[in-house]
């Protein structure tokens, strides 16, 4: 057996630590991005964690002869996948290709495993292969020559760094970024978004694209008799097609995240009725494949404007907004709206969903809101284009309420005009106005817009509801005409 000075030992468990810590990154990368196994891919922690676990492994391991492989095994894998296990349970149902909950949760385990068992192997091979001794020369004569094998091993990591950084290019450029968080809103509004135009708002760094094969819908919980419907099934049921306006619980006053489509897809009451919800039932809580999961309450989910959807404005759902299956809940906040929809549960009243936990709500019902779309805030106009008219319009949204009447002000709220609806949409879709206006002077006027609901109810500002239930208010645009 060789001598090994502790730094020396060191550094070689740093340096086959840091290496592992890459295989392994490299492994969970190739997982996500083949396979859409969701691994945690924290790439900085887990190499950083990697060259520690490397360092302490040196030391201990300097001057013993090669430990047992099971002891190496049990230190650098099962025990890593026992506390994974253990602490991240509910995440590991995830699976970007929409595999069921419980499969998708074997796969993970297995992905995880698979990804510390190629740590410990690094991690073990790669010391042994540093610290070992020149061919030839009786190992205890020399401390070991371990600069050029470092320096391999050096290599080594490096090109396993640069497949990290391949596969980690591909995976950001399908990520989320270039579109979570689109906006609809401005002159170019029209009744119904276009798909491709439609407000976007996603949790994921990189959203699920659910293959048809692996995704089935699963009825279960407190139901008679649970069930799981393929993809074909659901869609050999009546259909219906239902417009529906949906908004983000953080959406301003201002903003877009707030858009109206045709949805086309079969009552969420038809599977509840044949499933049969047993006493104690009084939520659902609905799983994406991401997740992600939300409740309301079992009343509104039999309600027959609660859907399934699978198509919007005509097409097959778009990835993004949620393929193969979708939930539309109207009147209820954009969150309840689960996308890749792949588990009803039926549960008791304190059932709680992902943004819920949060500390978002305690209300999800859309309050009343309007918008201002044209003119721009803090346009200038001149006096004499004014006179001749200025066209004012926007959209006003009442939940799955309605809207029955919009008004304008010109001077911040002391005053009020009717405007026009000319979209009036249906109770569950936002309605579009305009007003054509002529001021008589120059000066500063501030626009403000007011709706009324379907049940008379005039917008107003909320000030006992807090901002984790959604804003209430009103929309406000400041307009200078000059001479
Ligand atoms: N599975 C899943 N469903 C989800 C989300 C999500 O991250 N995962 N985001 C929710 C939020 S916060 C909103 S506002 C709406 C947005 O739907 P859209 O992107 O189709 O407009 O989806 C909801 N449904
Ligand atoms: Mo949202």
């Amino acid at each position: 057996m060789h001598e090994l000075s502790r730094s020396k030992a060191a550094f070689c468990g740093l340096l086959a630590g840091l290496v592992a810590g890459i295989a392994m990154t490299l492994v969970m990368l190739l997982l996500a991005w083949k396979l859409r196994i969701a691994t945690p891919l924290v790439i900085l922690g887990d190499r950083f964690v990697g060259a520690i676990g490397g360092l302490i492994y040196g030391v201990l391991i300097r001057n013993r002869d090669r430990s047992p492989v099971w002891s190496t095994l049990l230190v650098f894998a099962v025990l890593p996948l026992l506390v994974s296990a253990i602490l991240l349970w509910p995440v590991l149902g995830t699976h970007y290709a929409g595999m069921p909950i419980d499969a998708a949760r074997a796969v993970t385990l297995l992905g995880l495993g698979l990804s510390f068992l190629v740590f410990e192997r690094t991690l073990v091979l790669g010391f042994d292969f540093v610290t070992a001794a020149p061919r030839g020369r009786p190992s205890t004569e020399f401390s070991p020559q371990v600069g050029r094998r470092a320096f391999l091993m050096g290599i080594f990591g490096l090109l396993l760094a640069g497949g990290v950084t391949a596969i980690a290019r591909k995976l950001f450029r399908i990520a989320t970024f270039s579109y979570d968080g689109t906006q609809y809103k401005g002159p170019g509004v029209q009744p119904i978004t276009p798909n491709e135009q439609f407000y976007c708002v996603t949790k994921n760094v990189v959203d699920p694209r659910v293959n048809e094969g692996l995704w089935h819908l699963e009825v279960s919980g407190l139901v008679q008799s649970p069930r799981t419907y393929r993809l074909q099934d659901l869609k050999a049921m009546s259909m219906v097609d239902q417009e529906t306006t949906l908004m983000c619980i953080s959406n301003g006053l201002d903003a877009g995240l707030m858009s109206n489509a045709v949805w086309r897809g079969i009552p969420m009451a038809d599977l509840l009725q044949s499933a049969g919800p047993l006493n104690g039932a009084a939520k659902v809580k609905l799983h994406g494949v991401d997740n992600y999961a939300d409740t309301f309450p079992l009343e509104k989910a039999m309600d027959p404007t609660t859907l399934i959807a699978f198509k919007m404005n005509g097409q097959t759902l778009p990835h993004r907004h949620g393929f193969p299956a979708r939930v539309i809940v109207p009147g209820y906040f954009g969150e309840k709206h689960v996308k890749w929809l792949t588990r009803i549960e039926v549960a008791g009243a304190d059932a709680k969903g992902f943004y819920e936990t949060q500390g978002w709500g305690p209300d999800f019902i859309v309050p009343t809101r309007s918008r201002i779309d044209v003119p721009d805030n803090e346009s200038w106009i001149k006096l004499a284009d004014a006179k001749r008219g200025v066209p004012i319009k926007g959209v006003a949204f009442g939940g799955d309420r309605g809207i029955s009447r919009v008004e304008m002000s010109f001077d911040d709220g002391e005053s009020w005009d009717d405007a026009t609806i000319h979209y009036p949409g249906t109770k569950l879709t936002w309605s579009l106005w305009s007003h054509d206006w002529q001021p008589d002077e120059s000066g500063d006027y501030t626009l403000v817009v007011r709706a009324t609901d379907g049940e008379g109810e005039v917008q107003e500002f909320e000030e006992d509801r807090e901002f984790t239930s959604g804003i209430t208010g009103f929309h406000k645009v400041l307009l200078h005409i000059f001479e």
